[in-house]
């Protein structure tokens, strides 16, 4: 049988391989879902960008393609596929579930010495590797650093990276990366060693690992210049003799006198409690392929096995490269190198490894998998959409605000478009390595660290909340210089630190309290929805908003709830009742989960909503998550993030979950500890 090796033609490519759930994130112009390679039953991230939106910035993605292909390591997120039509580009991508290591350090306020010297180790494994293929990174930060299911780092975001013709040693003339980052000789546009730059970035991302914000910093782009050329900061003084030095030999502004990546491997504070020096070397090569893994794809396809790993040898980044490295992923993590066997119900008669007519959309994943998918996805609508839900644009700060509500969304039937979310597991307190190490042996193939992967149906869009009732009436002043984004962190000794969100349940916290006020919030939150959702759906749909309309609203609120109620209720299919009716998701304390001391999650969702416009925020609501932006004097979004109002389990207060999609990190935490303080939250 031919194997298909021609350029692929749209996203049915796509659909034919893979599930896809919900946007994870978005960075630039794309848009990354998480997604589930069927083969396998692995998770991938998949970066869906549109060839028109990308305009100019089309051969950075081109580039970041490439670099991804020849690089193979350990800790550098693994490129499996690319799908390109003439309007799209599709990368799949290894998943990381705990996101960026920005929230990460974020969320602790900052990490122990020990804790940095795990995670810079494998910096520097990374770069090391980076640079001995020749390529200079030039966006070192830690929103480019994920941590994936291990607790381990990977590298990503190679779209600004260069690979000089001359080797590394060859001077750049290009001034890129995120300024806080950026090296002397890089800001002042001279020519500089791509390796050099990095290694000042490194230092930069050093002294926010240990200190928990940037040594560099100020609104004023002139001004941070300045300090960065002079190249003076401050040491707090938590940190070590040793730490200090470190920081002082990979900031040194004359890049001459920098240490080098070489010497890191090495320095006595990278080895420190190791007594070894950092392995960089790839334990992927992309030269050695794999037996089990070839024996395992040739059985699938029905060819020889000598056949198989020439097509492997070939590295088309097609379905077949992603097929044999996701396969190797699961070997390296002790799952059975297994393919799926059973064709799906709707599957052709084709082999799997050929492709499937059309995406089912309702899958039981094989043994070791760890997630059932229940429902369905809709896969391709809306790749590049953002939803516009109920948008809210502040006129100003003290204005009022104006509510619209997007026509053309509520003239198209309800797209359920996700269905599926993760949370990622607690991790325990082992450094990283060790853990992964111990994990390796004590693994059991049937008892997988399982992720937990639930239903999410709360796409309702038309249904929002009415303006907040209770605004900022018993509003207290912000309180400056509190990280309400900080978890509690008992790794740190320090006394200040950890503190700020350590929940105040006490006194009016009691879990029986909570639980009664959590469902008697949920009940007024329900009415709420119901009671204006019909109205707003036929202003829209029908009729030409109005103050007639206004009125009437009004007047069927408490004339006839329960006919509201009836209606909306026949109008939806059983699964959107049920997210009616659920109020706000349960979920797990996570690193990017700010715990308020509250039990009415209504009361933290109308304190967040009423603070907004005064921070110049436009936002859209759909049920208990807030999409925030921002915008620039010239119309474009410089910020978009998620608010999610959500009850957590232990300890039983509500929490708010944050999630950037887009903008400057530094500049997000304090926008999103100004929200939140201001909230009273
Ligand atoms: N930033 C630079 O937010 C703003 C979970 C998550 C899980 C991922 C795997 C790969 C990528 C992102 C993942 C991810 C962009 C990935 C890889 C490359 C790349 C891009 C993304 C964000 C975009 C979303 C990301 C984090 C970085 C999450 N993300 N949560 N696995 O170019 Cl090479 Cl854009």
């Amino acid at each position: 049988m031919p194997v298909e090796r021609s350029e692929p033609r749209s996203a049915e490519e796509l659909h034919k391989y893979y599930e896809l759930y919900e946007t994870i994130g978005s960075g630039g112009f794309a848009k990354v879902k998480l997604g589930r390679h069927i083969l396998t039953g692995e998770k991938v991230a998949v970066k869906i960008m549109n060839k028109k939106d990308l305009g100019d910035d089309l051969p950075r993605v081109k580039v970041e393609m490439e670099a991804m292909k020849n690089l193979s390591h350990q800790h550098i997120c693994r490129l499996y596929q690319v799908i390109e039509s003439p309007t799209q580009i599709f990368m799949i991508l290894e998943y990381c579930p705990g996101g960026e290591l920005f929230d990460y350090i974020i969320a602790k306020d900052r990490l122990s010495e020990e804790e940095t010297r795990v995670f810079f180790r494998q910096i520097v494994s990374a770069m090391a590797y980076v640079h001995s293929q020749g390529y200079a990174h030039r966006d070192l930060k830690p929103e480019n650093l994920l941590i994936d299911g291990d607790h381990n780092l990977k590298l990503i975001d190679f779209g600004l990276c260069a690979k000089p013709k001359g080797g590394l040693g060859y001077e750049l003339m290009t001034c890129c990366g995120s300024p806080a980052y950026a090296a002397p000789e890089l800001i002042q546009g001279k020519a500089y060693i791509g390796s050099e730059a990095d290694v000042w970035s490194m230092g930069v991302l050093l002294f926010a690992l240990l200190c928990g914000y940037l040594p560099f910093d100020d609104d004023n782009c002139m001004v941070l210049y300045r300090k960065i050329t002079k190249g003076k900061y401050d040491n707090p003084n938590w940190l070590s003799p040793g730490s200090v030095l470190l920081l002082n030999q990979m900031m040194q502004v004359d890049p001459k006198r920098r240490v080098t990546v070489r010497q890191l491997l090495d320095h006595p504070w990278v080895t420190k409690d190791y007594n070894s020096p950092v392995e960089w070397y790839s334990q992927q090569p992309l030269g050695h392929i794999d037996e089990d893994c070839v024996t395992e794809m040739a059985v699938n396809m029905k060819r020889s096995r000598e056949s198989t790993t020439a097509l492997i040898r070939e590295w088309h980044y097609d379905h077949l490269t992603a097929t044999y490295l996701l396969l190797l992923s699961k070997k390296q993590r002790g799952k059975p190198v297994r393919l799926r066997r059973e064709p799906l119900a709707s599957e052709d008669a084709v082999s799997p490894l050929h492709g499937r007519s059309q995406t089912k959309k309702t899958l039981h994943f094989t043994d070791d998998d760890d997630a059932v998918v229940l429902g369905c996805v809709d896969l391709c609508s809306d790749y590049m959409d953002d939803c516009p839900w109920v948008s809210v644009t502040p006129k100003g700060a003290g204005e009022k605000t104006q509510r619209t509500i997007d026509d053309k969304r509520l003239a198209s039937p309800l797209v359920d478009n996700r269905c599926v979310q993760t949370t990622t597991p607690e991790k325990g307190h082992a450094p990283a390595q060790h853990r992964q190490e111990r994990k390796r042996r004590d693994r059991d193939p049937t008892c997988e660290n399982k992720e937990n992967v639930a239903l999410q149906e709360t796409d309702v869009e038309i249904f929002a909340l009415p303006p907040p009732r209770t605004p900022a009436s018993g509003k207290k002043h912000p309180r400056p210089g509190r990280s309400v984004l900080t978890t509690p962190n008992p790794s740190l000794s320090n006394g200040t630190r950890g503190t700020a969100l350590t929940p105040k349940v006490g006194g009016s916290g009691s879990k029986e309290l909570v639980k009664k006020k959590a469902a008697e919030s949920k009940e007024s939150t329900n009415l709420e929805i119901l009671a204006f959702s019909p109205e707003r759906r036929s202003r829209s749909l029908d009729m030409p908003a109005s103050d007639s309309g206004k009125k009437k609203r009004a007047g069927r609120v408490f004339g006839s709830l329960e006919r509201g109620l009836d209606k909306v209720i026949t109008m939806l299919t059983p699964g959107k009742r049920r997210a009616l009716r659920d109020g706000p998701r349960k979920i797990k304390a996570q690193y990017n989960v700010t715990l308020t001391g509250q039990t009415n999650p209504d009361q933290v969702l109308n304190q967040i909503l009423s603070v907004l416009p005064s921070k110049h925020v436009d936002f859209s609501q759909k049920g208990y998550t807030v999409k925030c932006r921002t915008w620039d004097d010239y119309g474009k979004v410089t910020m978009a993030f998620e608010l999610e109002v959500c009850l957590l389990h232990r300890p039983e207060v509500v929490g708010v979950r944050r999630q950037r999609l887009k903008g400057d990190a530094w500049v997000y935490k304090h926008l999103v500890e100004d929200i939140l303080s201001t909230s009273s939250i």
